[in-house]
């Protein structure tokens, strides 16, 4: 499907038109068409097939042909134009968190800076400081988002890299000859991000399938090919380099390879060391004892030969992993995820009515759903005051009463203000049936100021989950320093949940962080704060993280019936 790569050039239109200093509409007609193209569930190239280009919403007679023109020749003449007007490197600048196309205009503009190297040393020789728009705050934060940026160069984020990975599989799995395909790496261990893609594949012919692998179309660039092992760059969604990494082996050494593959490094090396104490030795190839090869067909015989349960990918980080006796046999599942408790609409800045994303949450084969608009605080996001969360309320309320077969639940994603007192009123959010609270702004450098403020959210007996409580954005935006110990203590004091934010900019808590608060007894919530119906299956690498962190079913709010819930909601207000 060609929607993400039409989208993003929308984008980039609209972008170079704004630096450009082009009037606001038409660059939000860009924008528009971007979004529509990627929300569209079906193939774009279908569509156009159709004719049926221009019925798209905000999709005219003008950009249908630019579309059409891109399907055709891979490119839009208008793009192309405007990469010769200024510097395409520009658009660099608008990865950085907070710096937008007006910054940038006036950066290339003034200072003459056209790329992420011209900002640094524009900011080292001092360039900026007498520059209008930028204060020595404004500056320290570029400098920081730049840092963080360096930083997470050449990672890719799961939600990006998961389906490649799968549309890979499924390709790959239909040649002739292949009998079998996993993933391996970072990516089955279910990373935040990942380095490169690393797949497994089952087939006697290595040096045929290598050869269609660097055929495929999405490759860019072939880095390796030989009889067993192939390296490519691809390019993921947003138009980024990623390699990918396959292996083709034999049925006899399959689990030993993908043991090996699997790694993590660190969890390898514990596990040769195992080997090695009882004067063995472990490979990609198998278990052996000097020439004879104790395990290799399958992971569970290597960890069985070691003495260990079959440990789950996701645990094999070197994190005491080695000291199980035993896999917990409720160790966290998708399929025991009952319900998705924070969500938005298009009531504040969702992109799904109430009952579009009541009917996605039905399809989950969920219990229970809850809607969660922003509150009045967060303006960008269409916040609502009172009186609109009444009448929103009142719809959900009807659709909830016409829907069978979910719970559906009117709540709020309350902001949490810089002195720790809520956007609503107590009585107001009485009247909801959940309330997920959450900072959204004025997060500050300083952890007890930070720490203080969530701490007073979590005291107030209507609010029942925090949200994303670290504010990290993958790759953008650095986690705000939190007492994570403080913050889990009180949660589990007072029946607070702390959310695992399944939404794969955020994943937060992190995986580490979520071990923490569970072993200090606090509740956790796993949630998409899904903007579309197409996020509710983010669930999965909530999910993931969880496993990461070692969750257990009952260590998860919502693997409990409603009726648990709801009682877990009655019984913090009573107390
Ligand atoms: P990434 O790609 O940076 O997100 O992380 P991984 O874990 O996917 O690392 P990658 O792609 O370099 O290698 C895949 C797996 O192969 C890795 O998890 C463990 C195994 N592996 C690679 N190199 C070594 C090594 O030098 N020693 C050991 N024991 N295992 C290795
Ligand atoms: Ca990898
Ligand atoms: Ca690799
Ligand atoms: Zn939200």
């Amino acid at each position: 499907m060609k929607n993400a790569d039409v989208a993003r050039t929308f984008r980039e239109i609209a972008d170079l038109l704004e630096i450009k200093g082009e009037q606001v509409f038409r660059v939000n007609s860009y924008r528009r068409v971007a979004r529509s193209v990627a929300d569209l569930a079906t193939d774009i190239a279908d569509v156009a097939a159709r004719g049926e280009l221009a019925g798209l919403p905000g999709v005219g007679k003008a950009s249908a042909a630019k579309i059409q023109e891109y399907l055709d020749t891979g490119q839009i003449a208008a793009r192309q134009q405007l990469a010769q007007e200024m510097p395409e490197s520009l658009l660099q600048l608008l990865e950085i968190q907070g710096l937008g196309p007006k910054k940038a205009t006036l950066l290339w503009r003034e200072v003459g800076v056209t790329s992420l190297e011209d900002l640094k040393n524009a900011i080292t020789a001092g360039k900026l400081d007498t520059l209008k728009g930028f204060g020595k705050k404004s500056i320290d934060r570029i400098r920081a988002g730049i840092d963080f940026l360096a930083r997470g160069a050449g990672r890719t984020r799961l939600g990006v890299a998961w389906p490649i990975a799968e549309e890979l599989r499924e390709t790959i799995i239909l040649w002739p000859g292949v009998k079998r395909v996993e993933h391996a790496g970072s990516l089955r261990r279910g990373r935040e991000t990942v380095g490169d893609l690393d797949l497994l594949c089952l087939a006697d012919d290595g040096e045929r399938i290598v050869k269609r692998f660097t055929e495929l179309p999405m490759v860019q660039r072939v880095l390796a090919a030989g009889s067993t092992k192939g390296s490519v760059q691809i390019e993921d969604a947003r138009g980024r380099p990623l390699q990918v990494d396959l292996r083709v082996v034999p049925e006899d050494s399959f689990g030993a390879a993908w043991q090996y593959f699997t790694g993590s490094k660190e969890h390898n090396v514990r596990l040769r060391e195992r080997a090695v104490r009882r004067g063995w030795s472990l490979n990609e190839y198998g278990l052996s004892d000097g020439d004879t090869i104790l395990a290799s067909r399958t992971e569970q015989d290597i960890y069985a030969a070691l003495e260990l349960p079959w440990i789950p990918p996701e645990l094999r980080e070197d994190r005491g992993e080695f000291e199980l006796d035993a896999v917990p046999p409720d160790l966290l599942t998708l399929d025991h995820i009952r319900g998705d408790i924070h969500m938005h609409t298009t009531a504040s800045d969702g992109r799904c009515s109430i009952a579009e994303m009541v009917a996605a949450a039905k399809l989950c084969g969920y219990e229970y759903v809850c809607i969660t608009e922003h509150s009045q605080a967060s303006i960008i996001a269409n916040g609502l005051e009172p009186d609109r969360l009444a009448r929103h309320a009142a719809q959900v309320r009807e659709i909830a009463k016409q829907t069978k077969g979910i719970a559906v639940w009117i709540g709020a994603e309350v902001d949490i203000l810089a002195d720790g007192r809520l956007d609503y009123a107590d009585d107001v959010l009485a009247g909801l049936d959940f309330v997920v609270a959450s900072v959204h702004s004025g997060m500050s450098k300083d952890r007890d100021a930070n720490t203080r403020r969530t701490l007073a959210a979590i005291r107030n007996p209507f609010v029942n989950l925090i949200a994303h409580p670290t504010g990290r954005m993958i790759g953008k935006r650095e986690a705000m320093p939190l007492d994570i110990e403080a913050v889990a203590r009180q949660a589990a004091r007072t029946g607070t949940a702390l959310e695992i934010n399944a939404s794969t900019f955020r994943l937060d808590l992190k995986d580490t962080h979520a071990r923490l608060a569970r072993d200090l007894g606090a509740l956790i919530g796993i949630n998409t704060d899904a903007h579309h119906i197409d996020q509710l299956d983010q669930m999965r690498f909530g999910v993931w993280t969880a496993r990461r962190a070692g969750l257990l079913k009952s260590d998860v709010l919502n693997t409990r019936s409603a009726r648990e819930v709801r009682r877990f909601v009655k019984k913090k207000r009573k107390s």
